[in-house]
């Protein structure tokens, strides 16, 4: 039943929102010190550079695969989840290791100087704080040289989530799932491929607003084996799914990287609930019980849902452009998934976990207590 739904692939429009934080600035600053000293310190290393990293697995619809120079935090796409909660400080840390100017702005943070790094030269590496006061789930990204090349840089790879866990979050099983958009130069498009050939950012792309990916955690097309049922298209042979228990509370931070496209958020299978939007109220429910979402570029949202049923689910944009070009992903239910069979590097740290990051094998440490 769920295979024929997988046809339904397809598109999506994720545009350049980036909500530049000094901004933001003037009303926020007061509550963030009135609560910042009730949790703890806790300490993220994100380490940029530039790499060449896969963004199509090799299918019909890419043959051979398609090769992108990226542009990464810790060596991938997305640069890792950072979890902290609520009431909590980090401390952040940003070495470039690149031979490009890299900066990051962390959408968690109110105040220019919580918020941003500043521009960090090759080489150098530089440290500031942030407050976790609301919370909910946020984007962060690299910021180029002071904005001059934001759209490549972010186009290229670099951005991911920061979680707050709120006071009062219910216990789930948690998932991080970063879309994105991806434009290459040397992409002939559907079909066809690179001819072997690794692209760089097409600035011509970029600004028709045509990509030729939308990625989830960094590649098109990385948790869905394949579509049809009549006729069948492997899409990716070596792909992860996501699993979940029926009927068990899962909780998904769905991050917009864009940089230009909405997201049409959807699961096909089941409904919705979104716990957050507003970033003063993080704490409540904006969406209850729906079918889909609208994500802006640049945000990201908090959504809950349960699978009633054994069997298969899609997790995909709705706009079905989008969704052909990568921006999907598949969720099976089966009475025997565990606490801990996330896709790598999917997983979140739990509330009170002691450190903000995946453990280097892409495992969380298990929840400290969490209720
Ligand atoms: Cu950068």
């Amino acid at each position: 039943m769920k295979t024929a739904v997988i046809a339904g692939l397809v598109v999506g429009v994720l545009v350049a929102g980036i909500i530049f934080s000094p901004l933001m600035s003037g009303t926020f600053p007061s509550k963030v010190q009135a609560q910042a000293s009730t949790g703890k310190t806790k300490k993220a290393l994100l380490i940029a550079s530039e790499k060449v990293v896969q963004v199509a697995p090799d299918n019909a619809l890419h043959p051979g695969g398609i090769k992108y120079n990226a542009m990464v935090f810790n060596g991938s796409i997305p640069g890792p989840i950072v979890a902290i909660d609520q009431g909590d400080t980090l401390q952040l840390t940003l070495k470039n290791e690149g031979k490009l100017v890299h900066s990051l702005d962390f959408h968690a943070g109110f105040g220019a100087n919580e918020a941003n790094s500043g521009t960090v030269n090759p080489g150098q590496s530089k440290t500031w704080t942030l407050h976790g006061t609301y919370g909910g789930a946020f984007f962060y990204h690299c910021s180029a040289d002071a904005l001059n090349g934001i759209w490549e840089h972010i186009s290229s790879g670099m951005y991911g989530g920061i979680i707050v866990h709120p006071r009062n979050e219910a216990p789930a099983k948690e998932f991080y799932v970063v879309f994105g958009e991806n434009y290459n130069t040397a992409d002939q498009g559907i079909f066809k491929g690179t001819n072997g050939k690794t692209g760089s950012f097409d600035i011509t792309k970029f600004l028709n607003n045509q990509p030729d990916l939308i990625l989830t955690n960094g590649m098109a097309h990385k948790y869905v084996p394949a579509i049809g049922n009549v006729v069948k298209i492997v899409l990716n042979k070596n792909a992860e799914v996501f699993k979940v228990k029926p009927g068990e509370l899962t909780r998904w931070f769905i991050v917009n990287a864009g940089p230009n496209q909405f997201l049409s958020f959807h699961i096909i299978g089941s409904i919705i609930t979104v716990r957050d939007g507003f970033v003063v109220n993080r704490f409540g429910t904006q969406d209850i019980n729906d079918e889909t979402w609208t994500i802006p570029p640049g945000s990201a949202s908090v959504i809950e849902s349960t699978f009633a049923q054994p069997g298969l689910y899609v997790g995909l944009t709705h706009a079905l452009t989008a969704a052909l070009k990568g921006g999907a992903f598949a969720i099976l239910a089966a009475n025997n998934s565990t606490a801990n069979d996330q896709p790598l590097h999917t997983c979140v740290p739990p509330p009170g976990s002691p450190t903000p990051a995946q453990l280097p094998n892409g495992k969380c440490l298990p929840a400290a207590g969490t209720a």
